[in-house]
């Protein structure tokens, strides 16, 4: 039997990559996210490239019942989960608080704070059962660090830094590891999503430096979880080695 990964948002950047870096390694695969012609596609190419055992499942993880729903009743042979990544997440507006947008905030909040809630929530009591597990949560350099027009993004993510060191607390008993991986620029849909669909604005996020690909954020999940059982990495920060901090970037332009 090979070990279960579960990841949410993996339809595209960084939860894409990390489901195909674990396909690669030999895990069987959960895979999650709202577009289900995505998750589906998906589906279909990595069990045609590596013939693994993939069960994808189509939930908003702002939706506690979607989250419970969906997990806690999944099939006997997918239960053994190994692996659980929090990756879903986003950012949504780059204004000051005092012109942002409420609805921006909420959709931050709920999805990057509350949907990680639940998905731990119910996947936490699944690994204590079973004996073992490791949940990786995405926290950001945003998690580590403020930048002017990002403080509720910020926040959220500095919400995923407290929430890790407390979960690794709670379940340090149980032999289950927690890390977070905070990455700084990596090039993905993030920047299109932030910016509600404006695709030049996004690109010049990227402009004039090399950003870290989504694969080299799977990479360091995949090191993170590949250790030995007796090594946790309880954080890691991954930035462009031409960016020392969020807003300090090294541009060639
Ligand atoms: P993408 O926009 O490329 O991917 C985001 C993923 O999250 C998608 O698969 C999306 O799936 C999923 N998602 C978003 N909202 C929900 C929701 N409500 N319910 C279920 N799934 C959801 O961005 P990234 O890959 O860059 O982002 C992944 C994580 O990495 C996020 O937590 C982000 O904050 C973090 N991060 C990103 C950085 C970057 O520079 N790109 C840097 C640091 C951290 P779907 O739309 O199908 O639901
Ligand atoms: C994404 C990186 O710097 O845009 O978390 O907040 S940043």
């Amino acid at each position: 039997m090979n070990p279960i990964a579960l990841i949410t948002g993996s339809t595209a950047g960084i939860g894409e990559a990390t489901a195909e870096r674990f396909a690669k390694e030999g895990y069987d695969l959960i895979l999650t996210g709202r577009r289900n012609d995505r998750l589906e596609m998906q589906k279909k190419q990595l069990q045609d490239m590596y013939s693994n055992r993939v069960l994808t499942l189509c939930f908003d993880v702002r939706s506690q019942a979607e989250v419970e729903q969906n997990l806690e009743s999944l099939p006997d042979d997918w239960k053994n989960i190994a692996v659980l990544v929090n990756n879903a997440g986003l950012a949504v507006g780059l204004s000051s608080v005092q012109e942002g947008v409420v609805d921006d905030w909420e959709r931050m909040i709920d999805t990057n704070i509350k949907g990680l809630l639940y998905v731990s929530r119910t996947i936490a009591p699944l690994m204590i059962q079973n004996g073992h597990g490791h949940i990786v949560n995405i926290g950001s350099v945003a998690g580590k660090d403020v930048y002017p027009n990002g403080a509720v993004y910020c926040a959220t993510k500095h919400a995923i830094d407290a929430f890790s060191k407390g979960l690794r607390m709670d379940l340090v008993s149980h032999g289950i590891r927690v890390t977070q991986v905070c990455p700084g620029a990596v090039e993905t849909e993030f920047s299109v999503v932030r910016f509600k669909g404006d695709q030049n604005r996004a690109d010049n996020v990227y402009k004039g430096f090399e950003p870290l690909k989504a694969d080299d954020v799977a990479d360091a999940v995949f090191y993170c979880v590949n250790l030995p059982k007796h090594v946790c990495i309880n954080d890691m920060l991954i930035m462009p080695t031409a960016q020392a901090a969020p807003t300090i970037i090294h541009r060639n332009l």
